[in-house]
């Protein structure tokens, strides 16, 4: 655990609002995104896709966004390197995550579909990844791929990314939320 990390688990923790919170660190990569840009006669080409991040602490409908990964041009496999973090509670079966992917345009962006991933899911994954299908993609197919970090134990991470390159975009617990 790093010293900034359990800092803020240590102030967490010692405020005395929670009594055990879980650390779940995610990356997000994306498999076999059909080809959403067509431009000008020319042959259909991969996306420029980036994921827009939510969070919602319980099963109502009150997620918040998180943050928005890179772009990642013509790519149909994209691993986007920004890490997202959460604080869950231990053993909560209620909270979620939410990854809508985005194909970057000139004008409009195209939607290419969303997933949802209940964060237990990903808790109770080690050593696996986890896989979802996109919903409600316009040209079908698409899969979400989440890589974890629990308790800052490495879960996985695919080949061409990683941890040392990531930006840490969110640091704040669910406590000081405002
Ligand atoms: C993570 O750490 C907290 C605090 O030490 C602990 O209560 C919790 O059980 C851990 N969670 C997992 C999934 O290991
Ligand atoms: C955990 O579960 C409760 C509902 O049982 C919910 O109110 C709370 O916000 C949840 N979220 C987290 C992140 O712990
Ligand atoms: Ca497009
Ligand atoms: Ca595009």
């Amino acid at each position: 655990m790093g010293r900034a990390t359990f800092l803020v688990l240590a102030t967490i923790l010692a405020a005395g609002c929670v009594s055990a919170l879980t650390r779940v660190e995610i990356m997000l990569s994306a498999r076999d995104l059909p080809d959403y840009d067509i431009c000008c006669s020319s042959p259909v080409l991969p996306p420029d896709g980036y994921a827009v991040v939510y969070f919602a602490p319980s099963n109502l409908d009150d997620y918040f966004e998180e943050g928005t990964t890179t772009i990642l041009s013509n790519n149909n496999n994209p691993n986007w390197p920004e890490v997202f973090s959460f604080n869950v509670a231990e053993g909560n079966t209620t909270a979620r995550l939410r990854a809508v992917l985005w194909d970057s345009d000139v004008d409009d962006d195209d939607y290419m579909g969303s997933a949802e991933i209940n964060i237990a899911d990903i808790i109770s994954a080690f050593g696996h990844s986890v896989t979802r299908s996109l919903q409600g993609a316009p040209k079908g197919d698409g899969k979400v791929v989440v890589t974890a970090r629990v308790n800052g134990t490495l879960v996985h991470v695919p080949v061409d990314s990683g941890f040392r390159h990531a930006r840490h975009l969110n640091y704040k617990s669910l406590n000081t939320r405002t």
